[in-house]
């Protein structure tokens, strides 16, 4: 809430004149004949190019001043909820990570303004953007970077379409959140156009445990985001049965992803560096994402259902997943995790980064060799048990969740490797409630709590039930306060 009412304050301050929601296309693109043509199984397609959705994350509004679409971006310290309970304190743009969506069409001047609101100086970049190189935002060389209050004046003309990004050229801040969707429109719809079109930023924080602030020196990530949310609070994607959809997909950070659609085969139909050629669409489920990369997708959703999209990195369809989580399921003596302050933040007084004693708690390293780490038994505890072992885990909150025990047999622990999954997703982490929403409306019940990290739902669905998820959605906008999980309303 805090994040939207930032957002709000933001986008409104800039002065009169400015709408609510962005006004996308100066007017409707109507497909040209050839278009029509070509429009395939894609139902009930106008031809017209439709605005990007960024579930989670909001769009950037815009004013047109002096012959330019003039946009304004605040880099500045945001709270940022990754689901119910878990706030953490990142950096961002106008009061979210990733920052807010810009939308423009090919060859639109544009100008936009950057206030640095940040204690440190910053840069922009314009990721793969063919502009003159004293507006490409890199520190040092073609700008001085911008002092912490200060503010630089980006303005230029897009000549390219696609999936592009904004992100600070700072490599720390990167990895503090600093990034944002940037679409470029295309003069004359894609062929065949899409009924759907959705973009999703895949992001990467390393949290150690009673810490809130990203630990952006480390190599091990444990909460994994779409758009700012890990799963379940991430919104998901609502198409009606037989939509033509889009997938755009834009990776920054120290991983690849590897994004697997459940049901559906796709054609990748774009790259960072825009718009593909057809002969080198082959169908695939899984598009490896590359850091720095975007990769668009594109699909007819005619199988209905609700299926899952997901990094298929095992790590990273977790969360709060660290090398040390083992202790967490055990109520022992606690975790020797981050030693002091100083060290979770990766500031160190003595010794070396790397050290035995240091490489785990600053996760760097596995914790193989670690004099530090714990002893620790094989075996789960019972489910009362396990249960009073979270009670002082701060991060959780209880109050909702439906804490069912895990089903596990007779002689679990005499089978080697057990536990795995029973006490890290499943019903005692169920959490339906507390992220509920007009998008999760009609999911199948105790579903929350195998949604971890990079995963979202695409639900396909018939007709009368995408009409019940669309007045739903339309009644949550009429409300006054955001249920959990609706802090940023879509403005699609
Ligand atoms: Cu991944």
């Amino acid at each position: 809430m805090k994040n939207r009412r930032d957002f709000l304050r933001n986008t409104f301050g800039l002065g009169a004149g400015l709408a609510a929601a962005p006004r996308l296309f100066a007017a409707p693109k109507q497909a040209s004949g050839m278009d029509m043509q070509h429009m395939g199984h894609a139902r009930q397609s106008s031809g017209r190019m439709v605005p990007v959705e960024t579930p989670d994350a909001p769009q950037l509004p815009w004013r047109m001043t002096d012959g330019a679409k003039e946009f304004h971006l605040i880099a500045e310290p945001v709270k940022q909820e990754l689901m119910p309970g878990k706030i953490a304190n990142l950096w961002g743009y106008n009061g979210s990570a990733p920052g807010p969506t810009i939308q423009v069409n090919q060859g639109d001047r544009v100008r936009i303004i950057v206030d640095n609101h940040l204690p440190e100086p910053t840069s922009m970049h314009w990721h793969g953007f063919e502009i003159p190189v004293d507006m490409d935002g890199a520190p040092g060389s073609s700008q001085d970077p911008i002092p912490p209050g200060g503010r630089f004046v980006y303005e230029f003309t897009l000549h390219q379409a696609g999936t592009f990004f904004y992100h600070s050229h700072m490599a720390m801040q990167e990895m503090m959140g600093m990034i944002g969707a940037f679409i470029m429109h295309p003069e004359k719809a894609y062929d065949p156009p899409v009924d759907k079109d959705f973009a999703i930023m895949l992001q990467e924080f390393a949290i150690l445990p009673n810490n809130p602030i990203p630990n952006s020196m480390n190599m091990e990530f444990n909460w994994l985001t779409f758009n700012g949310k890990a799963g379940p609070a991430t919104t998901p994607l609502i198409v009606r049965l037989n939509d033509r959809v889009r997938l755009r997909f834009i990776n920054l950070g120290m991983d690849h992803h590897p994004i697997h659609l459940h049901g559906h085969t796709f054609v990748v139909t774009g790259t960072e560096g825009g718009r593909q050629p057809k002969t080198t669409w082959g169908p695939k489920n899984t598009v490896l994402v590359g850091v720095a990369e975007a990769a668009d997708v594109e699909f007819v959703a005619n199988n209905p259902g609700d299926w899952m999209i997901h990094c298929h990195l095992p790590h990273h369809m977790m969360n709060q997943m660290s090398s040390v989580v083992g202790p967490m399921t055990r109520g022992s003596n606690g975790m020797p995790a981050g030693l002091g302050m100083e060290e979770g933040m990766g500031i160190l007084r003595e010794g070396h980064a790397t050290s035995e004693d240091k490489g785990p708690s600053l996760g760097r390293g596995m914790g193989v060799g670690s004099t530090r780490d714990q002893t620790l038994g094989n075996g789960p505890l019972s489910a009362p048990q396990a249960k009073h072992s979270m009670d002082d885990m701060p991060d959780m909150q209880h109050e909702g969740m439906q804490m069912a025990a895990p089903e596990v047999a007779k002689d679990a622990n005499s089978v080697p490797g057990f536990p795995q999954d029973a006490f890290m997703e499943g019903p005692a982490m169920a959490m339906d409630k507390m992220v509920e929403k007009p998008e999760n409306y009609g999911l199948r019940p105790g579903w929350s709590g195998f949604m971890q990290g990079m995963m979202t739902f695409l639900r396909v669905l018939p007709p009368e039930m995408y009409d019940k998820v669309m007045a739903l959605r339309e009644q949550q906008k009429g409300k006054p306060e955001p249920m959990p999980g609706m802090e940023h309303p879509h403005h699609g």
